[in-house]
């Protein structure tokens, strides 16, 4: 797998406004927000897209869901957010390197786009 420019991030190679970090997880403000608040949460493990994680990070992504509630509610925003995860190029995906939408401060309908 070719390194992402969010590998760059994660090697801090490339800046990013860092919401939380820990040794497995990553979380920063999306560089094109769609809503006041859109952070992506990201593994530091390499994982292409949901479709390519395994049994063995069963615990990782159950850590990406914690780490989403524990910074929602850290910015006091836990009462509304909505998680997205693109997986593919057919589902919008442009950076395949796993990551979660984390969206909350804006009005939300469903079904989503
Ligand atoms: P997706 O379409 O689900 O693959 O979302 C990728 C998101 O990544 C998109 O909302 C824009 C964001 N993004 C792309 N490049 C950068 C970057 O260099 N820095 C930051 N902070 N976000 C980026």
């Amino acid at each position: 797998m070719t390194d992402t420019i969010f590998q760059k991030i994660i090697d801090k190679e490339l800046p990013a406004d860092i919401i939380y970090e820990d040794e497995l997880a990553l979380v920063f403000k999306d560089i094109n927000p769609v809503a006041p608040t859109h952070l992506l949460i990201i593994p530091k493990k390499q994982i292409e897209k949901v479709s390519d994680a395994e049994n063995q990070d069963k615990e990782l992504l159950g850590h990406l869901l914690l780490v989403a509630g524990k910074v929602a509610r850290d910015l006091g925003i836990d009462e509304a957010f909505r998680l997205v995860v693109n997986n593919g190029a057919g589902a919008q995906q442009t950076v395949f390197h796993l990551h979660i939408h984390l969206i909350a401060e804006r009005e939300f309908t469903w079904p989503p786009g």
